[in-house]
Parts: structure tokens; sequence; C-alpha cells
């Protein structure tokens, strides 16, 4: 079929290393770096590397150059920016907050690279590390972290920073703490949340998350930030940054993880494929859901509907928008689990927002799935590139290649309309004037903020039509956008389109900003940056001993296996936010052990026997097929007693007639090593547990009951009896005969 019906791809090239990262830079060259110096190398200790080699591209010459220097955080260190988030500032430097020292565990570094000089320089220090955080450039031309993992337990960094604290403060360079989602009844973000900027300038949380969430920084009336005020030990009370509150709004599609969400006009936000959908063959969806935030006064709601979605379910792929409204999906992979590369999709996908129907476009020639990038360049072309860089695949998955796609708007004959001059600064709410072609009638002109994208993530991308423009001749009086909520300060392409929809090449041009970036650290700053920062909010590890404290009754432990390799503590925030949807559930321990794959929650019943089937159709109805529930301990306290040679548990609140009890195996033990994709091994004080309480209760005087807590894996049968499998006891002397 003709490249005017369904777009052509170049030739792969070569690349200078795998781009993970890429950023499309103000001077329109690609800023991009991968995971170590050589993706080739079978050393797996090249994985953990702890520096940056990164690269320019340029896309006219189609070569790349290294950068001047290589990034350090502000302790003067070199860091790995693998796994980092990034978004444009608005003086045009990006800001990369993170990175990787080991899989799970990122720096606490963050540094600015300027395309001006192609140098990184260091800044302030994040309150702790972050791996896998989203960062958001705000309308006050702030920048917004969220998210991240500090340790090799991959827990989440839960207090979101932003940074320049302020733009008229003693210390400008200093990020500021943004209130805890959990202190407001908020989630734990899972890494690299989809977020963008609503129309009246908050932020939206959109994913990966079922339940959307917004984050109000700026009280709308006085244009101040808003402080939180947090209680400190119980004592002192200081404020923090920002209000959160559910959106009152959830996906349909419900949790979907590794897929973008893209803003492809003023207000709306497309959420596309991604995750796993319950069935005996769990896949990606293809289904995409749409939230249109224009209507003002109104509670908005995610919609969708089997004519929009694509017509193959992907995760680990990448969308672009396009100069003309258009969204472009390519890679990724269609087969089950975390990354499967037996089954990749290389279809491309075009949606167009007029009908709502994809289109296929031609097939890309190589995988480009878990660690891939896609961009839109000047030229209207997107750079596609990447893939590979984690354990498992071969050094011929590691794709230091790249192709490039020319859509169907670039092969309609005749010539692209052009932009003969514009300026390369322009203010909110103004008129500004560009010239055209002489020959060229322009029908639409669009501003596409500058892509800055990884892991299906695309931290920077948005795109608005500039309506209401005239033509006079060769002369167009565009309105700029009218304020920074609907395109945040900082560099955007302009295109001109003509009614073929045929777009010109862009022009690059700064919005302006009334806040200035903010210097780096001095020397005596940098001195001090060796510690982080303290915080004045709890981590999310202190957050789950105070609730155990507070709770003071044995958890019920659940076991959980992630469809993602990392194990249970990188993708934990949407298992917790599914252990608090289940109906029996009063409180999760917002930490789980990562170690052994299993988390802590609190039944509102006490002595409840959970029903397992409910719990996990209830979880599966949150997240899909994100999580297998492999089984639930309970502890519970009763009599036990000894019939038929078995021993029974009664006496506890919930149970009409005694619990079997049975000696604890292999079988039933919930620690799960994820690496191994086995139970761990048991004790032999586990596996004799049921045997000594059998010999205490022989050997008690007659008549006298044994009371005991017994604590261990509850199993349900086909007919609906229970089963307890006795992990450890203890004997309880109140009421009881005492051993
Ligand atoms: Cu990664």
């Amino acid at each position: 079929m003709a490249a005017e019906i369904e777009g052509q791809w170049s030739e792969p090239f070569e690349l200078s290393n795998v781009a993970v990262h890429a950023s499309l830079l103000p001077n329109g060259k690609v800023l991009y770096w991968g995971r170590r110096e050589n993706p080739k190398s079978t050393n797996p200790a090249t994985l953990d590397e702890q520096f940056t080699k990164a690269f320019v591209w340029d896309p006219a010459s189609k070569t790349s150059v290294p950068t001047a220097n290589e990034p350090r955080g502000a302790n003067g260190n070199q860091v790995n920016l693998f796994c980092a988030g990034h978004s444009f500032l608005p003086d045009g430097t990006l800001l990369i907050a993170g990175g990787h020292i080991k899989d799970g565990r990122g720096p606490n570094a963050a540094c600015v690279y300027d395309p001006a000089t192609n140098t990184f320089h260091p800044k302030a220090s994040l309150n702790r590390g972050r791996w896998y955080p989203s960062v958001l450039t705000l309308p006050d031309g702030r920048a917004l972290v969220i998210s991240g993992s500090y340790d090799e337990s991959y827990t989440v960094n839960n207090i979101p920073q932003i940074w320049p604290a302020d733009n008229g403060a003693a210390n400008p360079s200093a990020w500021i703490e943004v209130t805890d989602p959990l202190n407001q009844e908020g989630p734990v973000f899972p890494l690299y949340p989809r977020m963008h900027i609503s129309p009246e300038g908050r932020v939206i949380v959109v994913g990966p998350l079922a339940q959307t969430w917004w984050l109000d920084v700026k009280d709308p009336a006085t244009h101040l930030d808003i402080k939180s005020p947090v209680t400190v030990d119980g004592a002192s009370t200081q404020a923090v940054v920002g209000t959160w509150a559910n959106a009152g709004t959830a996906r349909q599609a419900m949790f979907r993880d590794y897929c973008p969400s893209v803003m492809y006009d003023t207000g709306k936000i497309m959420y596309i494929g991604g995750g796993l959908t319950v069935n005996d063959d769990p896949a990606p969806t293809n289904e995409v859901e749409f939230l249109d935030l224009n209507v003002p006064g109104t509670i908005p709601q995610w919609t969708m509907s089997p004519a929009t979605n694509m017509k193959v379910g992907r995760r680990q792929f990448n969308a672009t928008v396009l100069p003309d409204g258009t969204v472009l999906v390519t890679g990724g992979t269609k087969g089950p689990g975390f990354n499967d590369l037996s089954q990749p999709v290389h279809l491309s996908e075009l949606w167009d927002p007029a009908t709502g129907r994809w289109t296929d476009m031609v097939s890309e020639s190589v995988n480009r799935c878990y660690h891939s990038i896609a961009l839109l360049l000047p030229d209207g072309k997107v750079l596609s590139a990447g893939g590979g860089e984690y354990f498992g695949p071969g050094p011929d998955q590691c794709l230091t290649n790249a192709q490039l796609f020319s859509p169907p708007y670039l092969h309609k004959g005749g010539s692209r309309p052009t932009i003969v001059s514009a300026p390369s600064e322009i203010k909110y709410g103004q008129d500004f004037a560009v010239t055209v072609g002489p020959t060229d009638t322009i029908d639409k002109i669009s501003w596409v903020r500058l892509s800055s994208v990884t892991h299906c993530r695309n931290m920077n991308q948005s795109l608005m039509f500039l309506r209401g423009f005239r033509q006079s001749g060769a002369d167009l009086e565009v309105p700029a956008p009218a304020n920074a909520n609907l395109a945040p300060p900082g560099h955007y392409m302009l295109f001109v389109l003509d009614r073929r929809g045929v777009p010109s090449v862009a022009r690059i041009i700064r919005i302006a900003s009334s806040i200035a970036s903010a210097p780096g650290p001095t020397d005596e700053e940098r001195e001090r940056e060796d510690a982080p920062p303290p915080c004045v909010q709890p981590s999310l590890g202190e957050h789950g001993e105070r609730i155990m404290a507070e709770q003071g009754r044995p958890p019920i432990v659940v076991g959980l296996t992630p469809i993602c390799p990392y194990g249970l503590g990188p993708c934990w925030g949407g298992a917790y936010d599914a252990l608090r949807g289940i109906t029996d559930i009063e409180v999760v321990c917002p930490v789980p052990n990562q170690t052994d794959s299993i988390a802590f929650v609190y039944p509102k019943k006490r002595d409840l026997l959970p029903d397992i089937d409910v719990w996990r159709r209830e979880l599966a109805a949150t997240v899909n097929a994100s999580y297998e529930m492999r089984g639930i301990e309970i502890t519970l306290s009763g009599t036990v007693t000894g019939t038929g040679g078995r021993l029974h548990l009664a006496g506890t609140s919930s149970q009409s007639h005694p619990l079997c009890l049975a000696p604890f195996t292999e079988a039933s033990q919930l620690k799960w090593d994820i690496k191994a994709e086995a139970p761990r091994p048991i004790s032999d004080v586990e596996a004799g547990a049921y045997e000594r309480l059998s010999e205490a209760l022989a050997s008690r005087p007659e008549g006298a009951p044994v009371q005991v807590q017994v604590t261990g894996t509850l199993q349900k049968s086909e007919a609906g009896e229970f089963s307890l499998f006795v992990r450890e006891f203890e004997f309880l002397a109140a009421g009881g005969y005492e051993l």
C-alpha cells in the first residue's frame, strides 16, 4: 500500500548506545543515553556501572557526538542516569532526577543538561534516592518529581518534591517536600506515574493505578503554594506543599502498567493499552481510555468503547502525538507477562481524533519493547529506538539501532507548507506574527512540547492547537497559549498545517516564564550534600512500622507474586491499592516484604477466615492479572482439641465449627523466592510445629483445655472446608492450662 496511507519506515541505522532515555532538545537535536558503556557486554557487572555516557544525535547528519562532560551529583560523584526521570525547565535545560545504583536503588542525585554548552551540571540532592521517578514541569516553571525507589527492596520514595523551592527564597536551589499522598488517604504511587497538567493548572495522575488523583500545588485564588501542615513526632507541626484529592473517577480497564498516556489536545488525555487482562491467557489490553478535563463544574469521567480500541493489545510500547493531533503507537509486546520478546508487535497504529479510529501503519523491522523510546522530531518524523538492557535478553536484544517513521502526511505529494519566519520567544496571551510560504494556506497550527521519554513514559509531551489565528497573504497573526496551565513555560515546536493536514517543518519557540532557572549549589552547599536533606515526613518504611505498632495484633500475611520480574517492591503501588479495595480488609501495611514477596493486611473482623477465592476475585477487579495471590497466612487464638487423630482449633469467634489443623509443609509455604520461582525452604522448627502441638495436647492433664495462638497458611478445600497448616504456635495462659 502506498506510504500516503500507511506511512513509511526508514532502514534501521545505528546510534552510539541503546536509547533507553531520549529528549528532543531546543536546538532540534536528541539527547540520549542507555544503561552502560558497552551494551553488548555479557559481563553482568557492567549493568551497574556508576557513570553515564550520553550522546547527542543530530537528525540532519544522522550522527551522534558524546556530551562534553559526564553527569555528577552534588557530592561530586559520577551518576548513572539510567532509570532517571526528566523534564524540560523553562530555560531549555533538562532536569534529570535520580538514576541507577542497583536495580531498585536510585541515587538521590539531580542534575541538569544544558544544550547550549552540551554539559551536565549538578543540582541539589533529592530527599532520598529515586529509581523510576516521573518528573513533570509545572505551570510556574518548577518541576515536580514523584515516586522512584530508594533501596534494593524497591521501597518507593513516597514523598514528592518540587524544584526549585521558590524563586525568591534564600536558597533557591533547594527542593521542597510535597505532601505524602498517604497522609491524605492517597495511594503509594507505582514507579514512573503517568501525570499531566490540567487546563486549570492542577496535576492529574492518571496511571498506572486505576484511580485518578489530583494534586493541587497552587491556591487558585492567591497563586501561592498551598501549605499542608504535617505533624512531626506527634508534636511540632511543619508545612509541606500541596493537597491530594481523589478525582472521583477510575479507569474502567483498571490498573494498567508499562503503557503510555498522552495529552493529545488541550485537557484531553488518552491512556493506551498496557497491563494484563484477566483470562486464561493474560495478555496486554488493546483498550484505550479517554478523559476530557474541559467541562467545568463536572467531575470528568473516563470513557472507553470497543470502537476506539487498538487492533493489537500491547505493553512496553510508545505513543507519540503528531503535529496534526493524531497519535502514533509503535512497538511493544502482545504476549503475556512483563516483556514477552517472543510476541513483539511490529505493526504501528495511528489514531485519528476526528474519527476516534485506529489505522494500520507499516510495520517496523525490529523489536521495540522494554526500554525503547519514540519521539517526534521537528521535521514531522518519529524517531523510534532502543530496547533491552535488563537481566534476561542477550546482547542481540539490546538494540543500539533506530528507525525513522514518516507518517502518511509526508507522502501526500506536492510541497509542504513552510514557516519563513517566526519569533524565537513569545508571551502568554499575546498574538505573534508568523510568515509562511507565499502559496501556503494554513488550516491549523499546532504547538507541541518537546518530548522527553523513557519506559513508555513521555514526561514532557503534550499538544495543543493555536486556534483563532488569522491569515492575510503569507502573514499569520497567531494567538499564543492563553496561560501557563495550557502550556507550561519552555520550548515548543510550532507547526503550521495545510488543508490536507501536511505539516511544515517546526520552528522551536520558547514561551516565557516569570521564573528563572535557579543556580546550582555553591561549593559550600556541595560539601553539605553528602547527607541528604532531612525529610519532614516519614519514609514509607517508617509509615509501615507505625501502622504495625498501632494495630498491635498479628497481621494477615498475603503471598503475592507480581508479573513484573523485579519483585513485589517495584510493583507494589498497584497491589497496595488493590488490597485496600478488598471488602474484608481494613488496613494495609504500606510496605511489603520484597524478599519473601508477601504483604501484611489487617481485617475489619478479628478471627476472620478469609475466603481466598473472594480475595483473589476482588484483587483482580482492580489490578487484572498483574499479581497472583499465592495464599494467606492467619493467626488465630482458640482451644486445641484432638479428634480422630487430627487436631482442631475451636473457640475462635468467627467459626461455627472447629478448624482442621495440619502439618506445615513446603507446599503450604507462603514465602516465595521470585528469582527461583519457588517457595523458600521451610525450617525444621516449622515442619515440626504440628507434631509438638500434638505432643503437648497428649501430655496435658485430663480435661484441661490447651489455649494457643496458632499461625499458619489457610487453605480452602473444594468442598469449602478450611484447614490451617500450622507454621508456629504459642501457648496462652489465660483461662487454660499452662504447659
Ligand atoms: Cu528500566
